[in-house]
């Protein structure tokens, strides 16, 4: 399963635009069904290994948007996103909220002005309404189950309830689940509920090509006030790029230089949803074949050879692997073989951003 991220906004902020950017698409913009595409993750790595080792096939990883469907009625009025919409982002992995700030007479605002911080506010109130909504159902639920529960029921319902009070708590304070320390046990617990505002999220703040040269101190006054632990801003210029998309790499890169963009917006967005989701890549070589995946820092061998196949995971018997630098060093495979720099790993270890790692495994 690739990792998906979902794309939320208030209505006519650009999140079709963005979408069509990210995954290089052509989605109607005035389509009101969700879209679904997928996007290549930028991994240059990936090719150098590929020049060392002349596989048949490179193959990225991929990473899906979800694109929610145009303009429905939120509970904060017609200006922003319905709760229903919301829920179909419920198993993303992250959020990325497309916020306008760019001019456009013939597309007026739908508060009648620009305002960037209002509109950040506005999508983070929908996304806390959202989380309120559950909790207070599933409060309701407890407290019913709780009366003439048995001990052994009430021991396990207890904790839950407790938990949720805190979260419900946190959020009437407008402190997103995100941010919140807990423990092992109640991440668990909470993993089951989906909550919106415990995803990491990316504020794209969708910039007017006129406004490109003030886009790096835009980003930083933003990220001084809303960079926290799993969440960020960038700026982007979501027409401009989508534009981009469709036009071949080298007159991509003239107007990108035209225009003073450094690096690529859209490998931007992707390397800061990577970070705010906390992942890393490894590579396989198998079969004439060079492939990058994304997994979480953390992962050990044995998942991160499930991630490939269940097969392998089953039957997981050892883990080969070098790490990119040790291999570069050596050129290829078999020269880092000789130099004793494959090291043979186990189900617990620990997988390192950049490992080339072949598994071993029988079925
Ligand atoms: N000038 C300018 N116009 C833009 C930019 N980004 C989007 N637009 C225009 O703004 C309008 C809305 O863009 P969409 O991408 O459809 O916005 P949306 O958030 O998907 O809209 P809904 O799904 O209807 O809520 C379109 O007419 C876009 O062409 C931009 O960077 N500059
Ligand atoms: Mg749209």
């Amino acid at each position: 399963m690739s990792i998906n991220i979902g794309i939320i906004g208030l209505v006519q902020s650009g999140k079709t635009t963005v979408f069509n950017a990210l995954t290089r698409g052509k989605a109607d913009s005035r389509s009101s069904t969700p879209h679904i595409g997928i996007a290549k993750v930028p991994e240059p790595r990936l090719k150098v290994l590929a020049d060392i080792l002349h596989p048949k096939r490179v193959v990225s990883a991929e990473v899906s948007y979800t694109d929610i469907g145009a303009s429905v009625k939120g509970s904060g009025g017609d200006r922003a996103i319905g709760g229903q919409i919301l829920s179909q982002l419920s198993d993303t992995d992250a959020l990325i909220d497309v916020v306008r700030a760019f001019t456009n007479e013939s597309i007026p605002h739908i508060e009648g002005s620009l305002d960037v911080e209002r509109d950040i506010a506005a999508a983070n109130l929908e996304l806390t309404l959202h989380d309120v909504g559950i909790i207070g159902r599933r409060l309701e639920r407890i407290e019913t189950s709780l009366k003439g529960a048995k001990a052994s029921e009430r021991q396990s319902l207890q904790p839950e309830k407790e938990l949720l009070t805190r979260l419900k708590a946190e959020l009437e304070k407008e402190v997103p689940i995100r941010e919140l320390k807990l423990n092992a046990d109640q991440t668990k617990t909470i993993a089951n509920y989906q909550f919106l505002t415990a995803k990491p999220l990316l504020i794209v703040v969708n910039i007017g090509e006129e406004q490109i040269p003030q886009a790096a101190s835009l980003e930083a006054e933003l990220n001084s006030h809303y960079s926290r632990a799993k969440s960020g801003v960038i700026t982007f210029c979501g027409e401009l790029e989508m534009e981009l998309t469709q036009l071949d790499s080298d007159a991509t890169e003239g107007f990108r230089a035209e225009f003073g963009i450094t690096e690529s917006g859209l490998d931007r967005i992707i390397k800061l949803s990577y970070e705010l989701l906390g992942l890393i890549s490894f590579f396989t070589t198998a079969s004439d074949e060079v492939k990058a995946w994304s997994i979480q820092k953390g992962t050990t061998a044995l998942k991160a050879a499930g991630k490939i196949h269940s097969d392998m995971e089953r039957g997981f018997i050892r883990a080969e692997v070098i790490s990119y630098d040790d291999l570069m060093k050596c050129g290829n495979l078999a020269e880092a073989h000789k130099k004793g720099l494959l090291r043979l790993e186990g189900k617990s270890y620990i997988v390192q951003d950049g490992d080339v790692i072949t598994f071993l495994f029988n079925v």
